[in-house]
């Protein structure tokens, strides 16, 4: 993407990025102009408050490593603006209120804090620097998480516990991945893989499957009556079970060099619509017909609907996402 005022970033996880500055007193600031002003905030450590605003003199941001502490703060900033992109090329949505307005960032949060996350009072994404402050939790994959966690707020407003809760989590990994492949950027390529740069689990492997959830060891990879009562970041496996499902279909595949192998519970094929497909059925779903109480069946029957709208009742794509649901046993 490129931004219309661009400053040059190292990103820690991205290569060389443009972020969106402004310029600010004789230097620049981390204000990006073309997307509703979104700012990025240094927290030095702390945990409260908006901290400072970044500013740069040569309008050249970060070296890549954690060494310099504005190198989190590309990562922050270019993946909201490549999140702000993917709302407004890919939906028409324009920032996440859909009002042009833009949200803030805030980076180095607390000590060896190993999270981000989204807070609907301050309307803010927040970053830990991970473990021995090495690893930031600033990768593409998860500032879209956090970002998206706005959108569903605004539109169906999920409430973050029992099946709602994770479909709710599920929207954040579901538009993390879409933002990822729109960005198709080639320093982070596009997968169905969950936080696979930031090594939160210390031995290279992501924190969450999209083909399979159950490989992390705790989420679902099918309903069952009950899964309303574990972690919303497990529950909501069977969401992103379907969305693999139904972007590319059951078996064996390589993409873009990783080996996926989607499973179905009735042990009968899922073909694939497409990522590009998918994304429209759950987008128009999550602001059209979910609201704040919807569980999985009536996931079922808001992206169908949403299908229905879009592509028509005897399409392909609605056989497909029927198809989907059952393949993870939802009917
Ligand atoms: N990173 C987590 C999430 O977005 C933070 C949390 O669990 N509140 O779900
Ligand atoms: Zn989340
Ligand atoms: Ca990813």
């Amino acid at each position: 993407w490129d931004a219309v005022h661009a400053g040059t970033g190292e990103s820690q996880y991205s290569g060389t990025v443009e972020i969106g500055t402004t310029a600010s007193g004789g230097g620049f600031e981390l204000t990006d102009g073309e997307r509703g002003g979104h700012k990025t905030y240094d927290l030095k450590n702390g945990s409260s408050g908006t901290g400072t605003l970044f500013t740069d003199d040569d309008d050249k941001w970060g070296d890549g490593t954690p060494n310099d502490p504005a190198t989190a703060a590309v990562d922050a900033a270019y993946g909201a603006g490549a999140t702000w992109d993917y709302y407004e090329q890919v939906h028409g949505r324009s920032g996440i209120k859909g009002d042009g307005v833009g949200a803030y960032s805030r980076v180095h949060y607390g000590n060896n804090y190993v999270n981000a996350f989204w807070t609907d009072s301050c309307f803010c994404m927040t970053y830990g620097d991970g473990a021995g402050n090495a690893a930031p939790l600033t990768s593409l994959d998860v500032a879209a998480h956090e970002m998206t966690h706005g959108v569903t707020s605004v539109t169906a407003g999920l409430v973050y516990s029992g099946e709602s809760g994770g479909l709710n989590e599920a929207t954040s990994d579901i538009f993390a991945t879409a933002v990822e492949f729109h960005a198709n950027s080639e320093d982070d390529v596009p997968d169905y893989l969950i936080g696979e740069k930031i090594d939160i689990n210390g031995d290279g492997s992501p924190l969450r499957h999209m083909d399979e959830p159950s490989k992390d060891g705790s989420s679902e990879d099918y309903w069952y009556d009950g899964i309303g009562n574990v972690d919303v970041h497990y529950s909501s496996g069977v969401a992103n079970h379907f969305f693999y499902l139904l972007s590319e279909g059951s078996g064996a595949k390589e993409i873009n060099g990783v080996s996926y192998d989607s499973p179905t519970h009735d042990g009968e094929p899922v073909t694939g619509i497409g990522i590009e497909k998918a994304e429209q059925i759950w987008f128009k779903a999550l602001t059209q017909y979910m609201t704040s109480t919807t569980d999985y069946a009536a996931a079922r029957e808001a992206t169908l609907e949403a299908a229905s709208e879009l592509y028509g009742a005897d399409s392909a794509e609605y056989q497909g996402v029927d198809r989907a649901w059952a393949a993870v046993n939802v009917s």
